[in-house]
């Protein structure tokens, strides 16, 4: 079986030329998946893993469009729908400079086995572009959405493919892709697109509910051990989106955050991350966190990692492979005890590798920020039924599929004889759901 591995991942590295980020997330299934062939033979006999390998559809299109000095410029869009076995598509959209088919492939891969965790009818896929809204005017970010969303719209719909945010893309952008979408197909078509506004269609919780599921997770994770967050030293990294809600549940549950960060280095605040104005900062202004600490009176560290500060728990929640060895070495000197993944695959393999061997718990992001997808999920279901449920109802929804993910890593996890893998227990019960839905569709 080991060798039947081997020989797909080959193929998969050899089909996909210098995609490292997608090499590295189906190489980190792959470790998990040999006892589970061995146990069904079936899924061999059936090719999924190949299949799994390679996206049903993947969409790429140029996105013209006009900056404020009126010249022309044109950007890269994609969509991968991966894999619609369980449901649409459904998965986020990135705008950063960095990325390309290697990081939307690798986004949509993981998606498929997230998606399955949630426990919901939804398939996985990923897109975005190298658009980088960074500098860019309320206006240009429009036109920018606008022309992006006058191509993808025709592969959309809410039983078709239905995408969200990401890195670069939030409310603001989610307002001006579904007017657009809007617009052109004439339909008010709300579970095309989830991260709504509240007054158009948005679930309640859906903005927080990726940094808060990532805190969830932790929160059990560290229960496992009669631990909790009370009063224990928290650092994350990023200071977008799901950094700020984890902030927030981390300081709910009685963590002490000192330290964030973004793309220009990192905050050390010892008297704890003030939430607010990190918001007026980053979400009012999008201005660096260097603005928070210099209003604040905090320490700015440019051009580093925030993990050189030390903590008891860390929550990587800016982007991948900004969690090296050298830093998880870092955080285990000074005493770190769990680390839980808001972002996609923060974490290097030599670094899981180094936290594992130390005893630290760790949470992949597949399973520790499944929270915003399944969230979404519940938006879709909210749209579907035409009614808007309260923060407190979504938020118990939310805690529940959080604490079932985790229990189901770890039952999976023992039954595969990986006991305390979060990691196994993720890619297993991830991989085995999808698997049999696929085995039952036939070969398509
Ligand atoms: P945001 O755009 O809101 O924030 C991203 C943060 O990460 C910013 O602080 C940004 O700093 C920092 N960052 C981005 N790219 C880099 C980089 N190359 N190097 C250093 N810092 C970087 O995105 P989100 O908070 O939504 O997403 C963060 C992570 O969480 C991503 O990995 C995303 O895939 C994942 N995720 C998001 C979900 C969601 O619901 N939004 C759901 C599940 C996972 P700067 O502004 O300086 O670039
Ligand atoms: O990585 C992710 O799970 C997301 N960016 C959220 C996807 C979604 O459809 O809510």
């Amino acid at each position: 079986m080991k060798e039947q591995l081997a020989d797909i991942l080959d193929q998969v590295l050899r089909r996909n030329p210098g995609e490292r980020e997608f090499h590295q997330a189906v190489r980190e299934v792959f470790e998990s998946l040999e006892p589970v062939l061995r146990k069904n033979p079936q899924y061999v006999d059936a090719a999924v893993l190949e299949r799994l390998c390679e996206p049903e559809r993947q969409i790429i299109f140029r996105v013209p469009w006009v900056d404020d000095e009126g010249r022309v410029r044109i950007n890269r869009g994609f969509r991968v729908e991966y894999n619609s076995a369980l449901g649409p598509f459904k998965g986020g959209l990135r705008f950063h400079p960095s990325v390309y088919l290697g990081i939307v492939k690798f986004l949509g891969f993981e998606q498929v086995f997230k998606n399955s965790l949630t426990g919901m009818p939804i398939g996985g896929g990923k897109g975005g572009s190298d658009f980088d809204p960074r500098g860019r005017s309320q206006g240009e970010v429009m036109r920018f959405c606008q022309s992006f969303m006058t191509e993808l719209y025709r592969h959309l719909g809410e039983h078709t493919d239905v995408p969200a945010g990401d890195i670069g893309v939030g409310g603001r952008e989610i307002g001006y892709l579904f007017g657009q979408y809007k617009r052109i197909t004439n339909r008010w078509e709300a579970g095309v697109l989830t991260g709504k506004g509240l007054s158009w269609g948005g679930s309640l919780v859906r903005t927080e509910a990726t940094g808060y599921g990532t805190v969830l997770f932790a929160e059990r994770m560290l229960g496992t051990r009669g631990q909790s967050f009370d009063g224990r030293r928290v650092v994350v990294s990023g200071a977008g989106n799901v950094a700020q809600y984890a902030i927030q549940k981390a300081q709910q549950l009685g963590g002490h955050v000192v330290g964030c960060s973004d793309s220009t280095g990192y905050v050390l605040d010892e008297r704890g991350i003030d939430l607010p104005l990190l918001q007026q900062v980053r979400e009012a202004e999008r201005l660096p966190v260097s603005v928070y600490a210099e209003r604040r009176g905090a320490t700015f560290v440019p051009g580093r990692r925030v993990w050189e500060v030390g903590a008891e728990v860390a929550l990587p929640c800016a982007t991948q492979n900004e969690l090296d060895e050298d830093d998880a070495a870092a955080l285990v000197r000074s005493g770190v005890l769990a680390v839980s993944e808001g972002a996609n695959m923060p974490t290097t393999p030599a670094a899981v590798a180094l936290l594992t061997e130390a005893g630290v718990l760790f949470a992949p992001g597949k399973a520790a920020n499944a929270g915003g997808v399944a969230t979404s999920a519940l938006e879709m279901q909210q749209n579907a039924s035409r009614d808007a449920w309260t923060f407190d109802y979504t938020e118990q929804r939310l805690a529940g599929i959080m604490h079932g993910i985790h229990d189901r890593c770890l039952a999976t996890a023992d039954e595969y004889g990986q006991p305390g893998s979060y990691v196994a227990g993720a890619n297993i019960a991830g991989f085995t759901k999808v698997a049999d839905a696929m085995l039952a569709l036939g070969v398509v």
